[in-house]
């Protein structure tokens, strides 16, 4: 909330700018020969030109400082999706507040590593992150297990014992 209002204020004080610099010009150009309507003309588009420098710059920091909640690094090992039998064909939702996703499936192991990541710029600290693991089947997909702990700033690792048989890996950085 506090960064969308900075970003706002960044948008009038920059839009301010904008008119009074055209105002200035307009004025300026009646007043003056051709000539230096001209010169006038060149440090106005100068003057935007930097303008839009420090907008993309501050669009940048802000886009840096809401990266929030970013879960990765997200792998099982030994997973027991049916009895005697011990490959898998892992997937995890992942979910935090409204934000959600689902991995890929990584067929026929029991110990899965997934790529894909959760972010939720939005998050803070206290926040409840749940990751449930799946077996995907013909029919009816097996829950394996249910991983969940509250968010903490900073980086942290977290495993879960799955119960029917392996652990659940993951990190996850909150800023
Ligand atoms: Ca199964
Ligand atoms: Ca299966």
């Amino acid at each position: 909330m506090r960064l969308s209002r900075l970003c706002v204020s960044t948008f009038i004080y920059l839009f301010i700018h904008l008119i009074r610099a055209l105002l200035v010009y307009k004025n300026k150009e009646r007043e003056k020969s051709s000539a230096e309507a001209r010169c006038i003309e060149t440090a106005f588009y100068e003057v935007m030109a930097s303008r839009l420098c420090l907008l993309l710059l501050i669009l940048c920091s802000l886009h840096v400082a809401q990266c929030g909640l970013r879960v990765y690094n997200v792998y099982a090992r030994g997973i027991r999706p049916d009895p005697g039998n011990n490959n898998g064909d892992g997937y995890v939702k992942m979910s935090c507040g409204p934000a959600s996703t689902t991995t890929n499936v990584v067929f026929n192991t029991p110990n899965p590593n997934w790529h894909e990541e959760l972010h939720y710029s939005r998050a803070s600290p206290g926040n409840y992150l749940e990751l449930r693991v799946y077996d995907k089947d013909v029919i009816f997909d097996d829950l394996l297990g249910i991983c969940a702990t509250n968010i903490q700033k900073g980086t942290r690792k977290h495993y879960c014992n799955l119960p029917t048989g392996g652990y659940l890996y993951f990190t996850y950085t909150l800023s």
